[in-house]
């Protein structure tokens, strides 16, 4: 054997036996960096350098990590009631979780998007998708919280979503899985006639970060798996992966894994608006709701929308093209040029790189390979760049260094590869524990990487910590790339899910980052600002505590007068105005989880007493030397009781 075919064999040998024998690197460590653990150590009282977005994944939240230490510094509810700061079970945050399915307090929460300024993150706004119960929601990178979800109609498995354009114009929202749009009661064996996709083109507003559907575009009944938007030359377009082109609706594993080749979508979105403009959109049927949080009261705003702004590929030509795309491809995504678009086929070896201006060229010439469901297919050959050959086992996704190479994470072979582009030329690849799905470079999708560190991030841990059980924390892996060869440097456990993962400079958040709820500007309904304005109001079954907290007590302490039967709201103002003092509060019974009003906030606690006596309640958050006196009763009576409400008017309680 030449040398050359020997190093082939021994590579793909490496590949079968990575991916055969889980248990069999467990304590082995490619790759690993001399000095590794001097290069992640974050000295106390010192800061991360990077910030790291990570989905939860079926824990439907944002975990926030530091890199390059791997510690976790907040877990940001987003899709899932969060007991520990009363997310979704405070009456001001509720309607966040509403839908047109009513309250869903939970999703699969996968893909963070950074906003971003001339294609590059600027630390303003964080998006994400629910695949589940389709939404889209935004997070204030100031605060640190959801502050807007919006819920896609007509659409299903909401997962090729929410990636954004250069300049946060839009983030896209495409269907997984392809239902009957509008939805009615139909045979699943009439999938091909009756099932359709959708994209969603969601506009954020400049200033405010608000978004709004401007409009959909009904497509063929496939899955639209992932998306990215063009940058530079191809800013104005976004690319859509699909599989199932075979529109099967039963054993996808088989069914949907015939054909040789399937679609990644183009569309020209500057196009599309043309077309809206010219009255070429349909109204659609739809109802779907908008929840945003109010800057001056921090109450969540529901509303209720209806109707959606519709184009088909056929009645806005011009608008939407299919690139052939073997096999079953799963990511899309653009290099910082703009010019390369690599999508990753899981079952294939090879990588298809797609060239943005071979494209436009093939749509003039009209270089194509028929019409599949009114939409042009360009011919292959035509719009590819380059292949690049035995890449690995189940590419997905890829991420930049903005130096000319691209990184790719293999699910089937875990391992990430190193390759240039062009060039199209494998330079190197680490192996990863296991099975890797997403990976992440900071700013690694924008036109600006800050290409110092990739992050796999593993689907399953096996044996890389100590056991917890059958089932084990999901595992990232942080990776020095600043060199000429990857370097291992860190294993650190994930909670929930790390599908994707973005990450941006510290300094661009920082700086920024809010530390009180200025009480002034407080205009919620029910805040108390002042200890004298302390009350309680009663309105028939109704019971209203106007409470205020403050180191180290509440006021009102004893509370007097309430009678089975009524609801009773605590609203408990925080009148702190110190960075990092939440006042907890939590009453015996209560059937909601605690709520955590932040300095200068107001939050509020629904509770419905069951029985007669008397009941603490108590600050939940340890929040001085005094917390634990900073406790009170609530007095329960049986209903129709003489027992006075105590105390009423501005408080004469001392
Ligand atoms: S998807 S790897 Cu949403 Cu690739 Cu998870
Ligand atoms: Cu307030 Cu503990």
């Amino acid at each position: 054997m030449s040398r050359r075919r020997w190093v082939e064999a021994a590579g793909i040998l490496v590949l079968v036996v990575a991916a055969a024998g889980l248990a069999v690197a467990a304590k082995e460590v490619k790759g690993l960096a001399k000095n590794a653990a001097a290069r992640v150590y974050v000295a106390p009282g010192s800061y991360d350098e990077f910030y790291g977005f990570f989905s939860g994944g079926f824990n439907g939240q944002v975990n926030v990590y530091g890199l390059p230490s791997g510690r976790l510094l907040r877990i940001v509810p987003v899709f899932a009631v969060n007991p520990e700061n009363g997310y979704g079970y405070s009456e001001e945050t509720k309607a966040m979780l509403v839908t047109s399915h009513g309250f869903i307090p939970w999703d699969d929460a996968h893909h963070p998007e950074l906003s971003q300024t001339d294609g590059v993150p600027d630390g303003r706004w964080l998006f994400i998708n629910a695949n589940n119960t389709p939404r889209v929601a935004r997070l204030d990178l100031k605060t640190f919280e959801t502050v807007e979800i919006l819920e896609i109609p007509n659409a299903a498995g909401n997962h090729s979503s929410p990636f954004i354009t250069q300049n946060s114009e839009y983030v896209v929202a495409g269907t997984r899985f392809s239902v009957p749009i509008p939805q009615k009661d139909t045979a699943i064996a009439d999938y091909k006639k009756d099932f359709r996709g959708t994209l969603t083109f969601i506009r954020v507003e400049r200033k405010t970060g608000r978004m709004g559907i401007a409009f959909q575009i009904l497509m063929p009944g496939f899955d639209y798996d992932l998306a990215h938007c063009g940058k530079g030359p191809s800013h104005g377009w976004c690319f859509f992966t699909s599989y199932n082109t075979e529109q099967a609706n039963t054993l996808l594993e088989i069914n949907a894994s015939k054909n040789d080749k399937d679609f990644t979508a183009a569309v020209n979105w500057k196009r599309a608006e043309e077309c809206v403009a010219q009255g070429k959109a349909q109204e659609m049927t739809a109802a779907y709701t908008h929840n945003v949080l109010d800057d001056d009261t921090r109450i969540v705003k529901p509303e209720k929308l209806t109707g959606t702004k519709t184009l088909t590929p056929e009645a806005c030509a011009g608008m939407v093209y299919f690139l052939p795309t073997p096999k079953s491809p799963h990511g899309v995504d653009v290099d910082p040029t703009g010019e390369y678009i690599v999508a990753g086929g899981k079952l294939s070896a090879t990588i298809p790189v797609h060239s943005f201006s071979k494209m436009l060229k093939a749509i003039d010439a009209k270089a194509q390979d028929g019409v599949a469901a009114g939409v042009p297919v360009l011919k292959y050959e035509a719009v590819l760049a380059g292949e690049v050959p035995k890449a690995c086992l189940g590419p997905l996704h890829n991420e930049f260094d903005g130096k000319g190479n691209v990184y790719t994470s293999c699910f089937l072979s875990s391992e990430i590869i190193k390759w240039t582009l062009p060039g199209f030329k494998v330079v190197d690849r680490i192996p990863v524990y296991y099975s890797v799905g997403h990976l992440l470079i900071p700013g690694g999708d924008s036109r600006k990487p800050w290409g110092k560190y990739v992050v796999a991030l593993n689907k399953i841990t096996k044996d890389r910590y100590l056991p917890t059980g059958p089932e084990l924390a999901q595992s990232a892996q942080l990776i020095d790339i600043s060199g000429d060869k990857m370097q291992m440097l860190l294993d650190f456990p994930t909670t929930g899910e790390p599908h994707y993962a973005q990450a941006l400079p510290a300094n661009l958040i920082m700086d920024k980052s809010a530390r009180i709820y200025p009480i002034e500007k407080n205009a919620h309904p029910f805040a108390t600002k002042a200890e004298k304005d302390t009350r309680i109001e009663r309105s028939g079954k109704e019971v209203h505590v106007y409470m205020t907290a403050i180191r180290s007590h509440f006021k009102p302490d004893n509370i007097e007068g309430i009678q089975v039967g009524d609801t009773v709201y605590f609203h408990v103002t925080n009148l702190e105005q110190d960075w990092d003092i939440p006042h907890g509060f939590a009453v015996f019974g209560s059937e909601n989880a605690n709520i955590l009003p932040m300095p200068g906030e107001t939050r509020t606690l629904r509770w419905t007493p069951r029985q007669a006596g008397v009941f603490p309640f108590y600050c939940t958050d340890f929040c001085s030397a005094l917390h634990q006196e900073m406790q009170g009763y609530v007095r329960v009576s049986p209903a129709g009781s003489k027992v006075p409400l105590s105390p009423t008017g501005p408080s004469a309680q001392k």
